[in-house]
């Protein structure tokens, strides 16, 4: 690992070195450690559905096992696992929305959830078809939310599609059959036809994980999104910083990581408590920092602009600068490594969920019907914890990086509106985007979403990608810790105008945005969903008719395969930049990356080489284009 560079990030080596000296190991020792990945499970060769096996088929076709015990092939086995990510990743996102629902269904005019956002909420019932006139506020929040918990499990009928899918996408899903039916549904109907001795055509099992993803990208995560804006307000541009350098000398550094906005969200109050800064007056600190990391960092930094600690792939670090009091977790994306990392140092790894308990965590359980006052519990033991931080252990990078933030859908109109037709009507849509796609000033857009892995330089794919895009007139929209390394490296600052291409830098400056827009956390890639559809609608043509594409270039979870199949299945290529565990089966290669295209007008594209990723890209964009020109 010695002269191997490992990130992009001057604050991540930095760290990566003090980790050394302190003689504490990192995800990139471990990695050491591991070697080579399995050659089977890379392929994903390897099953272990039944206890007949684990049986693996031999990378060598015509050599070796070529059927597992009970006759599954290559094509079965790997179609299978693929599905089965799936799986996890919808239900992921999915037992998320659910969790935001139910906290909707509790909000009221004096709890610790009320509505935030009115007119989301009216928007909300109304693409329900929820009757809105004359009702009490939080009856009509309380009608929602029961409708969104029974999109998980209602016994007859579809998923309620938003009206922001094209009429021709919304038919074609209808002719493939995967418009999903009830959410959790779709989940079991995976883990049904994936038991052994079920579902055993690989073609099959891949409309099936469309259907499942779609439940995702138009159920789960739409709602996630759409009901985490009605209870704590649709984000609007704000300014906020990112990277390590923002924890602080002289104040409480409280790290918020994982998912779901209803903890973030109470934390973020609870800091404010004047019970909690007298006492942080006592033990002797200036104050709360609450910094964010991963998606409910993003949460948090879109709706407060609360500043973003780093992404994925430096959440040790953070415990190793020696100067956190508390890291506070709930769901998705936690190292189980880091209550032993936080031992080494005085951090407090605080878990608060019954659904993400980790050994060696102190847990807190957060309670949402005493949300206010679980919250303060957390912060008073971080504040409580201070005094014991060990100030010759601290290092704190002097690495961050000013960021726009905050560039919802809504956001994004009214920004188009104010400044590109201030002297005429505002539209009130994205007809100005629009109408800069299709004269060509900006060349297309592309959505760069997803998280770090240690098996590319940590942000390095992202960075390279977002700079080349935006240089070629390509508007970047991006997400998740994708977006962090965007923040970390500058790209979401106005500044950053000066790498765009002519067209897009006019643009930006018009219309007062960074080349890159900060679109939320993972769930908000449904916002992402919401804007190609409507712009696509605007245009009278499908998805897949647009100058469009979306890239995960780091990416490593479940989530972001049900990401990648509800995208394509939205008729926007993909392109994946850490090679998924499908290459032992051509037949399954064959159908995600060529034969797929002729079912929903788009297919995934694998390179990890982000420089070739990047010229395929703006390849692809370009013949979009010149097809959308004859359509128009
Ligand atoms: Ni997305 Fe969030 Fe990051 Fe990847 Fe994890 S935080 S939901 S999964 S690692 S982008
Ligand atoms: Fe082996 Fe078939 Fe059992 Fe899988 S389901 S472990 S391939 S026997």
């Amino acid at each position: 690992m010695d002269d191997k560079i490992l990130t992009a990030d001057k604050a991540t080596a930095e760290l990566i070195s003090k980790a050394k000296n302190d003689g504490v190991e990192t995800v990139w020792d471990r990695q050491q450690i591991m070697k080579a990945p399995c050659g089977f499970g890379e392929k994903g060769l390897c099953c272990r559905l039944c206890a007949m096996g684990p049986c693996r088929i031999s990378p060598t076709p015509g050599k070796g096992a070529q059927k597992g015990l009970c006759g599954a092939t290559a094509d079965v086995i790997v179609s299978r696992n693929l599905a089965r990510m799936v799986a996890a990743g919808t239900s992921a996102h999915s037992d998320h929305g659910r969790s935001i629902a139910h906290v909707l269904h509790m909000a009221s005019k004096d709890g610790n959830y009320t509505v935030k956002d009115e007119r989301k909420l009216l928007e909300v019932a109304k693409r329900l078809g929820i009757e809105t006139e004359n009702k009490d506020m939080f009856d009509l929040a309380h009608e929602v939310a029961e409708y969104a918990l029974n999109e998980y499990g209602k016994p007859f009928g579809k998923l309620t599609i938003p009206p922001s899918v094209p009429e021709q996408r919304r038919k074609l899903w209808e002719k493939l059959d995967i418009v999903p039916r009830a959410i959790d549904r779709e989940v079991v109907a995976i883990m049904h036809s994936t038991h052994m001795g079920c579902m055993a055509d690989a073609e099959s099992l891949i409309t099936m994980s469309l259907r499942t993803a779609l439940a995702d990208g138009y159920g789960g995560s739409y709602m996630g999104t759409e009901i985490s804006d009605i209870l704590f307000g649709t984000p609007v541009a704000r300014s906020t910083e990112a990277n390590l350098g923002v924890l602080e000398h002289n104040a409480v550094n409280i790290i918020l990581h994982g998912h779901e906005p209803a903890l973030s969200e109470m934390i973020v109050l609870a800091a404010d408590d004047a019970e909690l800064l007298k006492l942080v007056k006592e033990v002797g600190a200036e104050g709360i920092n609450v910094t964010g990391m991963c998606c409910t960092g993003n949460e948090v930094m879109m709706r407060h602009g609360v500043k973003i600690a780093g992404n994925f792939l430096q959440q040790e670090l953070a415990v190793i600068t020696g100067a956190v009091e508390a890291v506070v977790v709930d769901v998705q994306c936690i190292f189980p490594a880091l209550p032993e990392l936080a031992e080494a140092y005085h951090t407090k790894f605080i878990t608060t969920s019954p659904k993400a308990r980790i050994t060696g965590a102190t847990h807190i359980e957060f309670d949402e019907a005493t949300a206010y006052e679980s919250a303060k519990n957390i912060v008073r033991e971080a504040i409580l914890n201070y005094k014991n931080r060990n100030k010759e252990k601290v290092f704190i990078p002097g690495s961050k990086n000013h960021a726009t933030v905050g560039f919802s859908n809504r956001t994004i109109i009214n920004h188009l509106d104010k400044v590109v037709n201030s002297h005429i009507d505002p539209t009130g849509t994205f007809k100005p985007l629009a109408d800069c796609l299709t004269s060509g000033v900006l060349r297309g857009a592309v959505g760069v979403v997803g998280c770090n892995n240690p098996k590319k330089v940590h942000d390095q794919s992202m960075i390279e990608i977002i700079k080349t895009m935006i240089a070629n007139d390509i508007i970047v929209v991006a997400t998740g810790c994708a977006a962090q390394a965007a923040a970390k490296a500058g790209l979401l600052s106005k500044d950053a105008r000066r790498l765009a291409g002519k067209g897009l830098a006019t643009v930006c400056e018009l219309v007062d945005i960074p080349p890159v827009l900060h679109m939320g956390s993972c769930v908000d890639i449904s916002r992402i969903m919401e804007l190609v559809g409507e712009v696509a609608k605007l245009l009278g043509v499908d998805n897949c008719d647009l100058p469009v594409v979306g890239i995960a270039p780091e990416w490593m979870s479940e989530k972001a395969v049900a990401i990648g199949h509800y995208v394509v299945a939205s008729g926007i290529d993909t392109w994946l930049g850490i090679t998924p565990p499908i290459m032992g089966s051509e037949e399954v290669v064959d159908i995600l990356t060529n034969r797929i295209e002729e079912m929903v007008g788009a297919k995934f594209f694998i390179e990890e080489d982000p420089m070739k990723a990047s010229r395929q890209m703006i390849e692809r964009i370009e013949l979009k284009r010149r097809r959308l020109d004859k359509k128009m």
